[in-house]
């Protein structure tokens, strides 16, 4: 260690991240409120999720005219997106524009990863060290991790007895993978493996998909934007932004007010149709009641069941991508380019995991209950240990130097989904109960930036150094986050991720707050407006 990792730096604010959040974060707590800052980011670059992210046929689902910071009129017209989803190496130039545009860099450490972060309360400061052995310390510690960062790696027993090579999703080689003339198994069929496969195929010898649990997936109709499309969305922005901001998940669409059974069968039929040659998310917001009761959602779940049946041609191979189990839309509803159209190519075969498991991988591939797949490469769409994971393979501690890790033993806790009590000064961007994943994330992230960025302003003009949330306000608020996931159907899907049922051991709680962005974003007002209620001020 040199000596310059040995001294201890000193900030107002630590950020840990450089991704959508992070960045911003870093730009409005030096810009707007002029404090030293800095972020560390684990990458050799910013991107965050999508510094990582780097798989084959890896496309954000939000459509790219949304899919971007507001806070910039001059960010806005400069940057033009070229198709209706932005590929990851979009996003990525993207994100290293904003960095550039706004001199960020300067301030970002990379390839820094935290490892642990503790609250000194004589000092009121939170004292972080990193993997390499710097310590830093700031009044102020903001998690900018992302949601779905850490990657989730099954332990299937066998796989360091694999001869050929395994990749997960999460962690792409930067130099790609070539596929060409290789027998490739792909474990996972949620968004990301639903994305890869058909792009796999395209080159792979042979693909192998393994599936668990089947998923219902719209088509995303993918296209390059119209130089006509594109003046629109930059002369109307500011009406696009005002319905992101009205919506409950942020996109720039309006979930209809129509309920499923107000209209006859033939009409519903027509909606459905036209739904899906339009693409995307927005087949979620043909009814108002979707989500809300199962009869109006078994609709829409058929209709999805009928398309795979009509696309799929071996009916054996139909039948086994349309045996889905839950409600649509109760798991993140995928989107895909020709994804159930894959398995019509003679190189790919589907094998049904939930019927034969996986019960080991050996030095030549996978073996299920029935039989065994010889394989080149393994390829892990398996998700991640979402919204906590990134949280808790930090060793974070609070107050009396309590692990965070101890405080959520039994699931999340915290106020708003931005602060855990006990933990003063540390503000969590997205965190789990908030929208996060279930928004357009730039949405949900602009307005968390925005409102730690006034708290701390509104703490500076006040004349405190802290602010902690009130355990009391921490337990009206779980209540909430359980009455708003109990008035949908998002809980009947069993193995969702959302749960933390993909991680073995997680505690099953629903953790992002299903009550809707812009109701979330009215409640985090008021909070402000009556005088950050619900949070202790200190000096
Ligand atoms: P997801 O949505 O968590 O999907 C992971 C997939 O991997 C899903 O099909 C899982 O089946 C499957 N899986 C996980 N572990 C296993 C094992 N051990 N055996 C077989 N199959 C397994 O992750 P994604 O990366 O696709 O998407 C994450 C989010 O990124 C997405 O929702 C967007 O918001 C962007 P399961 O369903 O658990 O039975």
């Amino acid at each position: 260690m040199t000596d310059a990792a040995r001294s201890v730096a000193e900030f107002d604010a630590l950020i840990i991240g450089a991704g959508f959040s992070g960045l911003y974060q870093l730009y409005c707590l030096r810009e707007r409120l002029g404090l030293s800052v800095q972020a560390l980011e684990a990458g050799e670059g910013v991107g965050g999720t999508w510094y990582w992210n780097r798989y084959p046929g890896a496309r954000c689902d939000s459509e790219s005219h949304s899919y971007c910071y507001t806070f910039s009129r001059e960010l806005l017209e400069e940057w033009q997106w070229t198709e209706r989803y932005p590929g990851d190496a979009e996003i990525r130039r993207y994100l290293n524009h904003v960095a550039d545009r706004f001199d960020l860099r300067r301030d970002i450490r990379f390839g820094t990863r935290v490892s642990s972060a503790h609250y000194d309360a004589a000092a009121n400061r939170w004292r972080v060290t990193t993997e390499k052995g710097e310590q830093l310390t700031a009044q102020f510690l903001v998690t900018a991790v992302g949601c779905l960062s850490t990657a989730n790696v099954p332990n299937i027993p066998g796989l360091e007895t694999f001869a050929g090579r395994w990749y997960h999703t999460g962690q792409w080689p930067h130099e790609g993978v070539d596929f060409r003339g290789k027998r490739v198994g792909q474990i996972g069929t949620g968004s990301t493996g639903i994305q890869a496969a058909p792009v796999i195929a395209e080159t792979a010898a042979h693909l192998t998909v393994f599936q668990r649990t089947a998923n219902y997936s719209v088509p995303a109709r993918n296209a390059p934007l119209t130089d006509e499309f594109q003046r629109w969305a930059k002369e109307n922005f500011d009406e696009v932004r005002k319905v992101m901001h009205a919506t409950t998940n942020g996109h720039p669409f309006y979930i209809d007010r129509r309920r499923v059974f107000d209209v006859t069968d033939e009409e519903r039929q027509r909606i459905y149709e036209a739904a899906w040659e339009k693409g995307g998310l927005q087949f979620r917001a043909t009814f108002h009641d979707l989500l809300l009761d199962k009869k109006s959602n078994d609709t829409a779940a058929e209709f999805i069941k009928n398309k795979i049946r009509q696309i799929v041609k071996d009916p054996a191979t139909a039948a086994v991508l349309a045996d889905i189990d839950h409600p649509y839309a109760a798991k993140r509803p995928p989107i895909d380019t020709d994804y159930f159209e894959t398995f019509n190519r003679d190189n790919v075969s589907l094998v049904d995991v939930r019927r034969s498991p996986i019960e080991a991988i050996t030095p030549e591939g996978i073996r299920t209950r029935d039989a065994e797949y010889p394989l080149d490469i393994i390829v892990f769409a398996t998700g991640f240990d979402a919204m906590t994971g990134p949280l808790l393979r930090m060793d974070i501690r609070g107050r009396d130097g309590i692990p965070l890790a101890e405080v959520w033993r039994a699931g999340p806790r915290n106020y708003l989904g931005l602060q855990v009590a006990g933990f003063p000064n540390l503000f969590t961007v997205t965190g789990p109960g908030s929208p996060s994943v279930l928004c357009n994330m730039p949405v949900a992230i602009e307005q968390h930036v925005d409102w730690i960025t006034d708290c701390i302003a509104h703490m500076r003009e006040s004349g405190f150094n802290r602010v902690e949330a009130d355990p009391k306000a921490v337990e009206g608020w779980m209540e909430e986050v359980q009455r708003a996931v109990d008035a949908t159907l998002l809980p009947q899907a069993q193995h969702s991720w959302y749960l933390g049922a993909n991680v073995p051991g997680k505690p099953r709680i629903f953790m992002p707050y299903a009550g809707g962005m812009a109701r979330y974003r009215k409640i985090c007002a008021e909070v402000a407006e009556k005088g950050y209620e619900g949070f202790a001020f200190g000096t």
